[in-house]
């Protein structure tokens, strides 16, 4: 059952009529996520083959959905207001449905039979999962129970971590994400007023060193059990941008997977303590430079540059926020059956089509990314809704994927979203149109590759000095063939 184009091999059938097929999907299949390329032990290449935050290339095939069964929190973070779902994994401003642990595994079943890319059922709040274990802990139980099939992933901020590693592993979760925002109790003070814990509401420092201490216990335990350990940090430009590196480096040294460095979502009326008192977000630019300074140097970090800072009740592909198709109350009733069948056929569709496309990008011969970087390279934004291909209207995107591009060279930096372009008053305001928010999201951009576009946006990016490219191909094959081209005629333009 689906109500989603429900034939998944037809929409990654590749090609487009009249053109040649080629190329592949967003990094090489070996590679966990962002932009390294680096093989991966067996099991955990089955671990990430399908989890959507895991892996940048399975994201443009399979789905999450987050049950917003935790309402509590033992921490205070500056960036959080607790009005709203925990900024850990969500952006500020967003309020989700609170479900018992019935409701919630109901509501898995329902959204499964509908969304037939889901793979992945995670808690991430709208608190903290770990400061309420029971609700936690029975909501993953029945979640494998009657859907067994999903994978269960869990957020934490890691205060309570050590105390349920064993029955993190009881319930069959294989992917932990922690957030940590600091290794140093120093930069820790500025972001955390307060912690609970053991009874007692601790603060400053000493906050920091017991929330810190417990973060790597935590991550060390998760690791020595064969969990899958991804870190979330929230970069806060002046309070641990810099320091950042140093946690990459840390929690690599103690075998976490993969680091996701997110931008702090800063404005005054989400009413967290940074929010009202000026602390800003970092640029797109700001956010892929430290994330290009994690992922080479002295910290050498796989690095998740596809988040989208999802809800606590987020349901769909990453790009994709259908939370509020399932907010009614039909989803949460326990009569439906299951057909994991039907779905287990879908998913066969989906990995024959990723094969395809793989053996094809493999013909190509085109490096995405890894060690090697040509000397002369332009940015380019793509317009697309997955699956591996420039299948968007330029008119219809929400958000840009943004890429470096050289000659038969492709590195996937960051995504980019329209909605959530505002980095000060010179860069947002209430009166600009979605079209001068775009131009304005992708100054830095030599060319936009989308699948269409009509002739006033056409020309008003040609007035910004960006080339338009359109097409229906494969996304890595159309980025390399637009950077060559634009290198050919105009030159290098300064990347991030
Ligand atoms: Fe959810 Fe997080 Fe699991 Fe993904 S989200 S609990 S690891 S299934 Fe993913 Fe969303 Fe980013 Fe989180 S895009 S906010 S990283
Ligand atoms: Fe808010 Fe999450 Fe921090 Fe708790 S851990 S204060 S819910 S951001």
């Amino acid at each position: 059952m689906s109500d989603s184009g429900t034939n998944v091999a037809q929409v990654i059938a590749l090609g487009s009529p009249g053109r040649k097929a080629g190329g592949g999907c967003g990094v090489n299949s070996n590679a966990g996520c962002g932009s390294k390329v680096m093989p991966l032990d067996p099991l955990v290449r089955e671990k990430v083959a399908n989890h959507p935050c895991y892996s940048q290339e399975a994201h443009q095939y399979y789905a999450r959905m987050h049950v917003a069964v935790a309402p509590g929190c033992n921490v205070q973070c500056n960036f959080c207001n607790r009005k709203f779902d925990c900024s850990n994994e969500s952006r500020p401003g967003v309020t989700s449905r609170l479900l018992s642990p019935e409701e919630a595994a109901n509501k898995v079943r329902y959204v499964a039979n509908r969304v037939p890319q889901l793979s992945v059922v995670g808690i991430a709040g709208p608190g903290d999962p770990l400061a309420n274990p029971d609700r936690t802990f029975r909501t993953l139980e029945l979640i494998a129970e009657k859907t067994p099939d999903l994978r269960l992933c869990l957020s934490t901020n890691g205060l309570a971590l050590p105390d349920y590693v064993e029955r993190i592993v009881d319930c069959g979760v294989d992917h932990v994400t922690v957030t940590i925002n600091m290794v140093d109790p120093e930069v820790g003070e500025l972001i955390y007023p307060w912690v609970y814990f053991e009874g007692k509401r601790r603060s400053g420092k000493d906050a920091a060193r017991i929330l810190s201490e417990r973060q790597l216990e935590g991550v060390k335990n998760l690791v020595a059990k064969g969990i899958l350990c991804k870190v979330n940090s929230v970069m806060i430009p002046g309070v641990n941008d810099e320091h950042l590196v140093e946690v990459s480096r840390v929690v690599r040294s103690m075998g976490v997977f993969l680091h996701n460095v997110m931008p702090l979502v800063s404005s005054p009326e989400h009413g967290t303590y940074f929010g009202l008192n000026g602390f800003r977000g970092p640029s797109p630019q700001e956010v892929a430079n430290l994330q290009d300074r994690c992922s080479s140097g002295d910290g050498q970090m796989n690095i998740m540059r596809h988040c989208r800072q999802c809800r606590a009740d987020a349901v769909g592909m990453l790009g994709e926020d259908r939370s509020e198709e399932f907010s009614g109350d039909d989803a949460l009733q326990a009569a439906e059956t299951y057909d994991a069948d039907e779905r287990r056929k879908l998913h066969q569709e989906i990995e024959r089509g990723r094969e395809e496309q793989r053996a094809q990008r493999e013909s190509l011969r085109i490096e995405l990314g890894g060690g090697y970087r040509p000397s002369s390279t332009v940015l380019v934004a793509v317009a697309t809704k997955g699956n591996g291909l420039v299948n968007q209207h330029f008119g219809q995107a929400t958000e840009f994927w943004i890429y470096e591009a050289g000659e038969r060279w492709a590195r996937f930096i960051q995504i980019r979203s329209i909605d959530r372009y505002c980095f000060g008053p010179e860069t947002c305001g209430d009166d600009q149109s979605p079209l001068d928010r775009s131009i304005g999201l992708l100054a830095d951009c030599s060319a936009v590759i989308c699948s269409k576009i009509g002739e006033d946006p056409r020309r008003a990016l040609a007035l910004a000095g960006i080339d338009t490219f359109v097409t229906y191909d494969l996304i890595e094959k159309a980025v390399a063939e637009a950077g060559e081209a634009i290198i050919s005629t105009k030159g290098s333009r300064a990347a991030v």
